[in-house]
C-alpha cells in the first residue's frame, strides 16, 4: 500500500484536474489558495502551453500569485476584470448544501471577494473535507478582523457561543498577519446548526472584515479520493 500522504496528494490532484476541464479559451478566472489549488494551477499552466489556451487569473492571495507566476499563468486584477468567468478554490470543510468553511490558509477575504465576482464557483477538496455539519470535529471558523477590534470581536464571539483566539504564526512570534494587514481569529462554535444565521450575526460585529463561512456560493464541488472524483452540484 502507498503511504497516506501520497494517496492524499492523488485525491487533491484528481479533484483539481476535473475542475480545470471547465476552463475555456478566453476565460478570466479566479485562482484560489491552498495545496489543492496548486494542482489546478499546474494543470492550467500545462494547458496554456499545450493548447495555447488564452486565460488570465485573479489570484486570491500572495500564495496564489506565486502559483500563477510559477505556472506562467498571466495575472490580472478585479479592477481590469470585475466579472470573472469561473473561480477554482479549495475549502476546509464542505457540507451537503455545498456551504463551506474556508480560511485555514488565511486568505478568506480575497477568496470571498473573488468568488462573489465570479459567474461560477468550483470547489476542489479531498474526501476528508466533507462533513455532515460545518464546525464538526473541532473545525473553527476563521474570521479576518481589524487588529484594533480583536478584543471586541473575541467578546462578541463568546456571546454567540464561540471560543475564539487570535491565530499565532509558526514562523514568527505573535499573530498571523493576513495579506490585507489584519489578524485572523479562529472561532470554534462546535457543530453549526444554522450557518447562514451565524454568518449574518458575525457580519454585524464591528471590526469583522470577513468570515470564512461561504454560504450559498458554491456551484460545483469536486471531492477527490485516491481512486476518483465525486461531483456535487448545488440544487438551484
Ligand atoms: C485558504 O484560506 C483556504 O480557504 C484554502 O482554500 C483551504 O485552506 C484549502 O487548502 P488545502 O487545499 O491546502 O486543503
Amino acid at each position: 500500500m502507498k503511504p497516506k500522504g501520497e494517496e492524499l496528494e492523488k485525491a487533491k490532484r484528481n479533484a483539481a484536474l476535473e475542475a480545470v476541464k471547465h476552463v475555456e479559451n478566453g476565460f478570466v478566472i479566479g485562482l484560489g489558495s491552498g495545496s489543492t489549488v496548486a494542482y489546478a494551477a499546474e494543470e492550467i499552466g500545462r494547458r496554456i502551453k499545450s493548447e495555447s489556451l488564452n486565460v488570465k487569473a485573479v489570484p486570491t492571495s500572495y500564495q496564489a500569485l506565486m502559483l500563477a507566476v510559477k505556472n506562467s499563468i498571466p495575472v490580472t486584477t478585479l479592477d481590469e476584470n470585475p466579472t470573472l468567468d469561473l473561480t477554482i478554490d479549495g475549502a476546509d470543510q464542505i457540507d451537503k448544501n455545498l456551504d463551506l468553511i474556508k480560511g485555514m490558509g488565511g486568505a478568506l477575504t480575497r477568496e470571498k471577494v473573488v468568488a462573489a465576482a465570479s459567474k461560477k464557483l468550483i470547489i476542489i477538496a479531498d474526501w476528508r473535507k466533507k462533513t455532515l455539519k460545518l464546525g464538526e470535529n473541532g473545525q473553527p471558523v476563521p474570521i479576518e478582523v481589524l487588529p484594533f477590534a480583536a478584543a471586541l470581536v473575541i467578546r462578541r464571539i463568546s456571546t454567540l457561543g464561540g471560543k475564539a483566539r487570535v491565530r499565532e504564526g509558526s514562523g514568527k512570534v505573535g499573530p498571523v498577519i493576513t495579506d490585507n494587514g489584519n489578524f485572523i481569529i479562529d472561532a470554534d462554535f462546535g457543530p453549526i446548526e444554522n450557518p447562514a444565521e451565524l454568518e449574518r450575526k458575525l457580519k454585524a460585529v464591528p471590526g469583522i472584515v470577513e468570515t470564512g463561512l461561504f454560504i450559498g456560493m458554491t456551484d460545483i464541488a469536486y471531492i477527490g479520493s485516491p481512486s476518483g472524483v465525486e461531483k456535487l452540484e448545488r440544487k438551484k
